[in-house]
């Protein structure tokens, strides 16, 4: 069984959107085996988001993502990091295909609902920065 970091972003807790994306994962087929709320600071998504710190919209993305809480998940299934990734559809909002959770609910690549690990290895590495 894989294991995937997931995050619910600030404005999927702000709009409400926590239970039907959770649902959408859940009805996919993958379980949820931890999940906590949190408050996230500017150095933890520094390390967080390393290959994107030195982009314009950085500082936007750290002043969006401390807003409000977010929702840290642990998913499991078979071949959970790539499957989260498919249904959560691409990055830039306006590619994203509809039917998946960013294309059916992001309308700003900055806001873009939800996290999920691109790859096994920093899969490992962001459920030991979030959950230790
Ligand atoms: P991902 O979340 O699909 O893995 P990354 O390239 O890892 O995408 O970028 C992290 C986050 O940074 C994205 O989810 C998005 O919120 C934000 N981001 C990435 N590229 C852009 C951009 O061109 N403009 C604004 N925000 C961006
Ligand atoms: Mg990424």
């Amino acid at each position: 069984m894989e294991r995937t970091y997931i995050m619910l972003k600030p404005d999927a807790i702000k709009r409400g959107l926590m239970g039907e994306v959770i649902s959408r994962i859940e009805r996919k087929g993958y379980r949820i085996v931890d999940c906590k709320m949190m408050h996230l600071d500017e150095a933890i998504l520094r390390e967080h988001y390393a290959h994107i710190a030195d982009k314009p919209f950085f500082p936007e993305i750290v002043e969006y993502m401390t807003s409000g809480p977010v929702l840290g998940m642990i998913v499991e299934g078979e071949n959970a990091v790539q499957g989260m990734r498919i249904i959560m559809g691409a990055t830039k909002f306006e590619e994203a295909a509809a039917g998946t959770i960013r294309g059916d609910y992001a309308f700003c690549t900055g806001q873009n609902i939800i996290h999920g690990s691109d790859s096994i290895e920093n899969a490992e590495i962001e459920i030991k920065r979030f959950f230790g």
